[in-house]
């Protein structure tokens, strides 16, 4: 087991043993962006699209970088230890975007609630938050938060919670043997998973549910807008009046949310297997489906 808690510090300090490969020189001027939302990778899990990641964050470097939440899977890895290198390398890719001045904040979620123990600190230059408000270069301020407090399952019924988890870990094996299957017959990616949710009405009644009372919170707490993960499904739209931000999950639909330098807020559906510009991928996979 290459990876501990000892090591994550060793590399905060004094930097990654080997710095990450085929990334020369760096990040900087392509697709430079004010800030980055991502959450939901579940490092440590099958499931994370560790090589994605990497290529989406390859490809925008940014001033601010926010971490919305269940970035590493401390459920599934207490159950299974699961680590391979491409997740070290997401790591150690974030530690030295810290190094080289990107400020870097995250906000813990629910499956990587022990990270709220420390909440208030930082390591390797990476601000550990309970919550954070975002002031876009326009002036407007959102609400960052993981957004599992507004998860009635969770807060009433923990045990529930974890069957719900086993659940659904199960559908994303299915789904990537589906889609192993379906690379080999040469069709484009397509998720099961989203597929499912997107036509199961209990869940879209509870996704418009959960989206209404996190911007109706977000309202009362008087700011323009929020951004937050946890549900899997990427959206931005106004919900009476205020801007519901969700940068979806790097499980299955490989999405984030940046704020360009004018303000301009933008859902990122990166789709590097394809090698395509933003939006072509996902057109792609909407036809398919
Ligand atoms: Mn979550």
């Amino acid at each position: 087991m290459r990876t501990s808690f000892e090591a994550l510090n060793q590399w905060a300090t004094q930097g990654p043993p080997t710095e990450v490969e085929g990334d020369p020189g760096g990040d900087e001027g392509r697709n430079r962006v004010r800030a980055v939302f991502i959450s939901d990778l579940h490092l440590g899990t099958p499931g994370c699209q560790a090589e994605a990641l990497l290529d989406f964050l390859k490809h925008h470097p940014s001033e601010t970088l926010y971490l919305v939440g269940d970035i590493i899977d401390g459920w599934q890895l207490r159950r299974r230890w699961f680590w391979p290198q491409a997740h070290n390398d997401v790591v150690q890719k974030l530690l030295r975007r810290a190094r080289k001045g990107c400020q870097i904040i995250f906000i813990p979620g629910n499956h990587d609630e022990f990270a709220r123990g420390f909440v208030g600190h930082s390591f390797g230059g990476i601000e550990v938050v309970e919550q954070a408000i975002h002031t876009t270069v326009d002036g407007r301020r959102l609400w960052v938060i993981h957004g599992d407090h507004f998860d009635g399952v969770i807060q009433c019924a923990k045990w529930l919670a974890y069957l719900g988890d086993n659940l659904y870990e199960l559908l994303l094996r299915v789904n990537r043997h589906l889609n192993s299957l379906r690379g080999r017959l040469g069709l484009p990616y397509w998720s099961l998973s989203a597929y499912l949710k997107g036509k199961v009405k209990k869940a879209l009644n509870y996704v418009m549910d959960f989206e209404v009372a996190v911007a109706t919170e977000a309202r009362r707490r008087g700011l323009d807008g929020v951004v937050c993960g946890h549900i899997h499904r990427a959206e931005m739209r106004t919900i009476q009046g205020t801007l519901y931000c969700n940068d979806g999950d790097w499980v299955e639909s490989h999405t984030a949310l940046v704020e360009h330098f004018d303000g301009r807020l933008e859902l990122v559906h990166w789709n590097p297997s394809l090698g395509l510009p933003h939006g072509v991928g996902t057109a792609i996979k909407a036809l398919s489906t």
